[in-house]
């Protein structure tokens, strides 16, 4: 099958809540240094979250991304920029809390460092819990790729691309066209930015003759 992820240089990991996790899903889909997203639960320790049945844990998303193409302090920004983190999310429990799982000593440090710098420019103290390497649940596949499952015509063309509903949700092209149906990025974008993927032959002409014929 073909292989519709962008190459990376290097693989980084970042998860973190801001409210319902369909829309960073599609926000962080939209950024060239992502590799691939998905929403879950984390945060807390009650067993084998499900949608209906969270528990304790909070909405999610984890993203890998290449950290030479986007840093992981740029996300932090973007994260904190994205939502409110200063008032108290707890009205649902922990479902909408906001939260940043850090998965290393490094990860913990830019956190330190980007908080306290939001905190000095805008004058209020974020409420944000930060877990060390706390796991990750994925969630129900219809909470995965939510936007853009919402197009019928749209995923009759893509899914058949795909060995798996696995492969669909874990590739760059879903990521970035998960963003591009909420308005986050344009479609002359994602195939501008394509030539820098490192897709072979096969995957780049039928995903371009994709993005040329595809209705939504
Ligand atoms: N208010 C939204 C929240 C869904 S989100 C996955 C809804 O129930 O439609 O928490």
């Amino acid at each position: 099958m073909l292989d519709f992820n962008r190459r990376a240089q290097k693989m980084e990991t970042a998860t973190f809540g801001m409210g319902c996790f369909w829309g960073p899903e599609s926000q962080f889909g939209q950024y060239p240094g992502v590799l691939h997203t998905r929403t879950g639960f984390a945060g807390g320790t009650t067993a084998e979250p499900t949608y209906r049945n969270m528990g304790n844990h909070t909405e999610s998303i984890q993203i890998a991304f290449d950290p030479s193409l986007l840093s992981y302090e740029d996300i932090l920004r973007i994260f904190w920029d994205s939502h409110d983190a200063v008032k108290d999310r707890s009205y649902k429990g922990r479902q909408y809390l906001s939260q940043l799982i850090v998965h290393s000593t490094e990860q913990l440090e830019s956190a330190q460092k980007v908080k306290s710098e939001w905190e000095k420019q805008n004058g209020k103290r974020i409420g944000t819990e930060i877990h060390y390497d706390l796991p990750f649940y994925p969630a129900e596949d219809r909470h995965q790729k939510y936007f853009l499952k919402r197009f019928d015509k749209a995923m009759d063309t893509l899914l058949p691309l795909f060995p798996d509903h696995t492969s669909f949700v874990y590739s760059t092209i879903t990521a970035r066209l998960n963003g591009f149906v909420r308005e986050n990025g344009r479609l002359s974008d994602i195939k501008e930015e394509m030539e820098d993927w490192q897709l072979n032959e096969d995957a780049e002409a039928v995903l371009r003759e994709t993005l040329q014929t595809i209705r939504w």
